[in-house]
């Protein structure tokens, strides 16, 4: 028997552990790593900057059911992608990360990038550890693996030293590891799936609320089969969109406050109590509202709010057994209670509210107007990425979801930045499907230079930026004198003239009527295309009852 490097071992063991696709940026000490993934079977795609990388490896976990990994160089690298890091976390999304290190023989010499990794990662993942043999790295990558992926998902770190990567061992001597299988699925206690089925018969207003827990245990079928039996009134949180079709005549989603605010029962179904749900807390909540919760983590559970009855398990388990359970009871919400006529009639209320700005044929344009052309041209299976502040909350509304997993966003940590990685990563994980990104200018900025990526790779990603010139609200030209609003960007900045610059195409657009041909033109050319639409700088949301982060 021959001699295995370190480097060849990791990415044998990846590929072992079911990773196929590896986002990084290589240098020192990890080249290696990159080259014996490609040599394994790995798709690596290099891109620009580590937080990009760090994000698309978590939208590709989130997409295909098993951490992906992202690499990186030491110190700064691993910073970077630090940041990708904390995001996975707070969405629940697996993902490896594997950080090159200085040699451990230099340890506390002040070596080149240098960095305390280990100890700087913790905060930000579920398992951080060292790899100090090896023999022993098929060890460390299952544990890293099953620990990312298993239970809720999160984000796992691997240290890599150069003579780790770089060294040699004898084969025989390499510690082998098994396999990790798909997560087991733990089903909620009998009585509790009771419990709750009488609940929410109980319930006046009863209201389900659809989070992306379902998406990610692929419970889709489950939770459309539940929705169905019980005919019960349901919202999905950002991400859970599309796990029922946001168009289904159950959906809430239009008379989103009101549902939240006079339910006197949620269900939350793999949806938190965060920012996101308002806390389930007055006023944006009934005092005393009823909370059943389905959550895979314990500790979720009674976060904010006690829960009445605990579903602690798998969502697509528990949602089969509320399935069964429901074989017994025949019941389902009635058609004429007065709670479904209350929702009816806000979300018309509603939808007469954006109608006007839908219709305003202004030059520039506001963003409903905008998003109207959006959705008429939005492929029925296309995957959704929105980033920014009001392109990303109005798009949430105007842009319908039909299936799982086609909507990708800021998510629970609101982090600008995501864009193009996730972007990314959906054209590389579904080279079948249209990868449709549509971003504030701001957020495009934060990883805009990954257009770069896309091109090198002919990925025929399909971007809009709605430019207002700032965050949030823009100005309408540069100021001659005085200082600059702290929230300005360049009014009119050419945007598409990067992604010309980089090799695919790019329109600009500042009338609404010039819009659908402009966006036809970019789904029908044959590569990375940017449709850069001019925004009103004073247009925003329709006008709301709250604050976004009114408690
Ligand atoms: C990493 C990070 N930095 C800063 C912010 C603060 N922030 C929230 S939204 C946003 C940008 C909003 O502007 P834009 O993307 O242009 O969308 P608009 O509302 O103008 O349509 C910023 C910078 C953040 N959420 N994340
Ligand atoms: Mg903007």
């Amino acid at each position: 028997m021959g001699t295995i490097d370190g480097a060849t071992l990791m990415a044998r063991s990846l590929k072992q552990q079911g990773v196929d696709y590896m986002f990084g940026i290589v240098g020192f000490p990890v080249f290696g790593i990159a080259g014996a993934a490609q040599k394994e079977g790995i798709t690596y795609i290099g891109m620009r900057n580590e937080q990009s990388a760090s994000y698309a490896a978590q939208a590709a976990g989130y997409l295909t059911g098993r951490p992906q990994a992202c690499l990186v160089v030491s110190g700064p690298g691993v910073i970077h992608a630090f940041a990708g890091l904390a995001n996975a976390q707070q969405n629940c999304w697996p993902m490896i990360l594997i950080g090159g290190a200085s040699p451990s023989y230099q340890t506390g010499m002040g070596g080149f990038q240098e960095e305390r990794q280990v100890e700087l990662a913790k905060p930000y993942c579920k398992y951080a550890h060292g790899v100090d043999s090896i023999a022993r790295i098929p060890y460390y990558v299952e544990q890293a693996i099953r620990t990312s992926l298993y239970g809720r998902p999160g984000a796992v770190y691997l240290d890599m030293p150069d003579n780790i990567i770089s060294g040699e061992v004898d084969e025989d001597k390499v510690v082998q590891a098994a396999t990790v299988g798909e997560p087991p699925r733990s089903q909620a206690h009998p009585d509790d799936v009771e419990a709750a089925l009488s609940a929410l018969e109980s319930a006046e207003r009863p209201l389900v609320v659809v989070g992306k827990g379902m998406a990610w245990s692929r419970a889709e079928g489950e939770v459309r089969e539940f929705i169905e039996r019980t005919q019960l009134p349901f919202l999905a949180s950002p991400m859970g969109k599309g796990i029922l079709p946001d168009d289904d005549p159950l959906s809430v989603g239009a008379a989103r406050s009101t549902a939240l605010r006079e339910a006197d029962l949620v269900f939350l179904m793999g949806a938190r109590l965060n920012w996101i749900m308002h806390f389930g807390l007055p006023p944006r909540f009934a005092p005393g509202v009823r909370v059943v919760q389905l959550d895979i983590s314990p500790e979720e559970i009674g976060t904010n709010v006690p829960a009445e009855v605990a579903l602690l398990g798998d969502g697509k388990a528990v949602a089969k057994q509320l399935n069964s359970a429901l074989d017994n009871r025949q019941w389902f919400y009635p058609a004429e209670a007065p709670w479904r006529g209350t929702l009816k009639e806000k979300a018309e209320e509603n939808l007469a509210a954006v109608a006007p700005m839908i219709e305003d044929e202004s030059a520039p344009m506001n963003y409903y107007r905008a998003y109207r052309d959006i959705e008429e041209w939005l492929p029925e299976d296309a995957i959704i990425i929105g980033e920014g502040a009001n392109t990303m909350d109005i798009g949430r509304t105007q842009m319908p979801n039909r299936t799982a997993r086609t909507r990708l966003d800021a998510g629970t940590y609101g982090t600008m930045g995501i864009g193009l990685g996730f972007t990314i990563a959906a054209a590389v994980v579904h080279p079948d499907r249209p990868i449709v990104t549509v971003q504030g200018d701001s957020a495009f900025g934060f990883s805009g230079m990954e257009l770069e990526t896309a091109c090198r790779y002919k990925l025929p990603i399909k971007l809009v930026i709605l430019n207002n010139g700032g965050i949030g609200g823009g100005i309408a030209e540069l100021p001659t004198d005085g200082p600059l609003p702290p929230f300005s960007l360049t009014p009119g900045a050419h945007y598409e003239g990067i992604m010309e610059a980089m090799g695919g195409k790019g329109f600009y657009v500042e009338d609404p009527k010039d819009l659908r041909g402009a966006l036809d033109e970019a789904m029908a050319f044959d590569g990375p295309a940017l449709v850069n639409v001019r925004i009103n700088p004073k247009a925003g949301r329709k006008p709301q009852q709250f604050g976004w982060l009114t408690t």
